[in-house]
C-alpha cells in the first residue's frame, strides 16, 4: 500500500546517535530525508500530509525483542493474540516485535515456526519477526537451525529452567551453541538452574508455603547467577555468542560484566518489571502477588540499582518486555493454593517506551540511551538495523511522535492489552506516544487506533551486528 509523501515538521528527532531539530520526509513506507527545521531544503518539501510535531520528540518506533503472544504455558495460553498484542504495542509506541515461536518436544523447528507464522500472518498491526525456542535439541533440529538462519529466524532460545517442558541439559546446550557458532545464529538463554529450583519448589510446597511470594523465594538469585555463569562458560567452549534474556539478579549482572570485561560476545537484557517492581509486589496479600509471577522472578528492590548501573555501563544493553500476559481471573487463578501452578508472565508491551522515558526523567538514563536500549540496540542485536531502530534515509518509516509532557496514569481500565490487570496500576508517568507510524501508515493518533490487522508483515532478520 502506498501512503504518498508525509512530512513530520518541527519536532526534536532523537536517535541513539543524535538529537536534531529536524523535519523528516517519508515517501511511501520509507524515510527519504532529514533536514534542519526551517532550512531551505526542508521548506521546499511538498507532501500529501504534514504531521506537526511541535514540542514533541520524533523517535524511531520501539523494537520489543521479547514477546510471547498466545504462548501455551502452564495449561493455558498468554491472553494477547497477535492482533490484540500488536495493537497494544502500537499504542505504546512499539512498531516491531520479535516473538518466540516454539518447538515442542518430539516436533521439528519447522512445525513450530509454521504454527507461529499461521498465528501471526494477517493479524498484526505492526511488523514482526521470530526467534525460535528450541525444546528438543536433536541431530535433526540442529540441522534445521541452519535453514532457519537463512530464512531470517536468526536467534534461538534455550532454557536451563522448566525441566520436562522447555529444558535443555548442558550437552544439548553445548551442541546448539556449537551449531550457532557455525551458522551465525545467536543463542538466547533463559538462565536459571531449573533442576535445583524444582527441588526447592517441592520442599516449599511440602512446608505449605503456597503463596505467590514463594515463587520468588525458590527461584534463588544464586541459581540465576550460577546458570548465567555456566551458560557463559559453555558459550566460550563452543565459541558462540550469547544473549542472556530477562536478567533480574545483581549477581547475574556481575557474571555478565566479568564476561564482557574479557571481551566476550556476551550480551544481557533486562525488562521493565525488574527495574520498576520488586518482591514487595509478589508479597501483596489476597493472591494479588500472582499478578507479578514471572521467571526469572522479581527481586528485592536492592537489585534495581545494579540493573540501572548495568544499563548505563552496557553490561545490560537491551530492555525488552517478556510480554506474556495471563488474566488474574481465570488464568493466574490456576495457582491458588500452589504458587508453582501460577502461569508465569507479565503484561508490558504497551508500557515499555513510557516507563523508560520516565526512567530518563528520573535520572537513570539519558534520552539517547532510552532510544538505544529500546530501539537501536535490539534492532542491531537481532539483525533489523538500519531498517528498524533508527530514523535515517532508507529506514522503514516506523516513527513515533512522542509528547514528553503528556502525564497520565497507567491502568487496566485504559490500556489496550487483552488482560484484566496492569502490572503498573496507578503509576503516573510523563510522556506518551501521540502519533505512531508503521511503514509510513499512521496506526495510532491521539489515542485512536487507525491501523488494521494484517498491516504488519513478517520481517526476515540478518544476523547479530555486534559480533567481533
Ligand atoms: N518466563 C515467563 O515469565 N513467562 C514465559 C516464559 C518465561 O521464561
Ligand atoms: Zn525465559
Ligand atoms: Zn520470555
Amino acid at each position: 500500500m502506498t501512503h504518498g509523501r508525509t512530512v513530520i515538521r518541527n519536532g526534536l528527532v532523537i536517535t541513539a546517535a543524535d538529537e536534531l531539530h529536524a523535519d523528516v520526509l517519508i515517501d511511501g513506507e520509507r524515510v527519504v530525508a532529514l533536514a534542519a527545521t526551517g532550512s531551505p531544503e526542508a521548506q521546499a518539501w511538498r507532501a500529501d500530509r504534514t504531521i506537526d510535531a511541535t514540542d514533541c520528540y520524533v523517535i524511531p518506533g520501539g523494537v520489543d525483542a521479547h514477546t510471547h503472544m498466545e504462548l501455551p504455558f502452564g495449561g493455558t495460553f498468554a491472553s494477547d493474540t497477535f492482533e490484540t498484542g500488536t495493537r497494544a504495542a502500537a499504542f505504546g509506541g512499539t512498531t516491531t516485535i520479535v516473538d518466540f515461536a516454539v518447538q515442542s518436544v518430539g516436533h521439528s523447528l519447522r512445525e513450530g515456526l509454521d504454527a507461529w507464522h499461521a498465528k501471526a500472518q494477517g493479524n498484526c498491526a505492526i511488523d514482526y519477526g521470530f526467534h525460535m525456542i528450541m525444546s528438543d535439541v536433536t541431530e535433526q533440529s540442529l540441522k534445521e537451525m541452519d535453514l532457519l538462519v537463512e530464512e531470517g529466524v536468526t536467534s534461538f532460545k534455550l532454557f536451563m529452567a522448566y525441566p520436562g517442558v522447555f529444558y535443555s541439559d548442558d550437552g544439548r546446550i553445548l551442541r546448539a551453541m556449537q551449531r550457532s557458532a557455525g551458522n551465525g545464529g545467536l543463542i538466547m538463554m533463559h538462565a536459571e538452574n531449573g533442576i535445583a529450583i524444582d527441588v526447592l519448589v517441592e520442599q516449599a510446597l511440602a512446608a505449605r508455603h503456597t503463596d505467590p511470594r514463594y515463587h520468588g523465594e525458590v527461584r534463588r538469585e544464586l541459581l540465576e547467577a550460577e546458570a548465567t555463569h555456566r551458560a557463559i562458560q559453555l558459550a566460550r567452549v563452543a565459541g558462540s555468542p550469547l544473549y542472556v534474556v530477562h536478567v533480574s539478579a545483581e549477581q547475574a549482572v556481575a557474571e555478565l560484566a566479568q564476561a564482557r570485561d574479557l571481551g566476550l560476545n556476551v550480551f544481557g537484557e533486562t525488562c521493565p518489571q525488574y527495574l520498576f517492581l520488586s518482591t514487595d509486589n509478589l508479597a501483596e496479600p489476597d493472591f494479588e502477588g500472582a499478578k507479578y509471577v514471572c521467571s526469572t522472578p522479581l527481586r528485592p528492590r536492592e537489585h534495581q540499582a545494579a540493573l540501572w548501573r548495568g544499563l548505563r555501563t552496557n553490561d545490560l544493553s537491551v530492555v525488552s518486555t517478556d510480554h506474556c500476559p495471563f488474566c488474574f481471573v481465570g488464568q493466574k487463578d490456576l495457582g491458588r493454593g500452589d504458587f508453582s501452578k501460577i502461569p508465569n508472565g507479565l503484561p508490558g508491551v504497551e508500557n515499555r517506551m513510557d516507563l523508560l522515558h520516565q526512567a530518563h526523567l528520573d535520572g537513570h538514563i539519558s534520552r539517547r540511551r532510552w532510544i538505544e536500549l529500546a530501539c537501536a540496540t535490539p534492532a542491531r542485536m537481532f539483525g533489523l538495523y538500519p531498517r528498524k531502530g533508527t530514523i535515517a534515509p532508507g529506514a522503514d518509516a516506523d516513527i513515533v511522535v512522542f509528547d514528553p509532557h503528556d502525564r497520565y496514569t497507567m491502568s487496566a481500565a485504559t490500556h489496550h492489552m487483552n488482560v484484566d490487570y496492569s502490572a503498573y496500576e496507578g503509576r503516573q508517568v510523563t510522556g506518551r506516544a501521540r502519533t505512531v507510524l508503521s511503514r509510513g501508515a499512521v496506526v495510532v493518533d491521539g489515542g485512536e487506533y487507525l491501523g488494521h490487522a494484517g498491516h504488519g508483515t513478517f520481517v526476515p532478520r540478518a544476523t547479530c551486528a555486534y559480533l567481533n
